[in-house]
């Protein structure tokens, strides 16, 4: 049986920390690079992943039960995204204007500085409370159309190799797609693998 792609929130903004805002991407396509590089940070002594005008989620906005089965409530991912041999954080967070939450990454850049990566931002606030990341490790993985929920588009992929670790971001009990660092691209991926 053929199913819907998952709803996300198609468009989203590079540079939250500028009033500048620039529609960059719509995500509802099914393989797509939607990763938009932020800030370069020059020094690594800051351990902690902050982005002007975005905060950590609540207890209250983290209070659903499914998320007790992670000790951080599936909000923080620790991996080696980019493979070189230093730990990167994927982390969800909500803007502090109550307007919405996305998924960022802090990922290191071998001259031990780092960069911040916006993957995905959705405008309606109340979701948060369902969705979730999670580590997903190196390997292959069948994309959606590869399980044949959908039919492949051109270009989409069946499965994919993913060569370092992963970010599984999900909708409790619904879609769940992987962000994964493409070194020929220089870049985050996003693929379905599920629906
Ligand atoms: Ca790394």
């Amino acid at each position: 049986m053929k199913h819907r792609r998952a709803e996300t929130d198609g468009d989203f903004y590079v540079s939250p920390t500028s009033d500048r805002r620039q529609r960059v991407k719509n995500v509802r396509t099914p393989f797509t690079v939607v990763i938009i590089f932020l800030s370069i940070l020059t020094a690594c002594s800051n351990n902690t992943l902050a982005v002007q005008g975005w905060r950590s989620p609540t207890d209250e906005e983290l209070k659903s039960g499914w998320r007790n089965e992670s000790d951080n409530r599936y909000t923080t991912v620790k991996g080696d995204f980019n493979g070189d041999g230093v730990i990167d954080e994927a982390t969800l967070l909500a803007r502090t204007d109550g307007s919405g939450f996305g998924i960022f990454v802090r990922l290191s850049r071998g001259d031990r500085s780092y960069e911040i990566y916006s993957l995905d931002e959705i405008s309606d606030p109340k979701m948060i409370s369902t969705m979730g990341i999670k580590k997903a490790p190196p390997g292959i993985y069948k994309t959606v159309c590869g399980k044949n929920y959908i039919d492949c588009q051109k270009g989409e992929p069946s499965e994919i190799h993913i060569k370092n670790e992963a970010i599984e971001y999900f909708k409790f009990e619904s879609a769940g797609s992987l962000f994964y660092w493409d070194a020929a691209s220089n870049s985050f991926k996003r693929i379905w693998i599920s629906d």
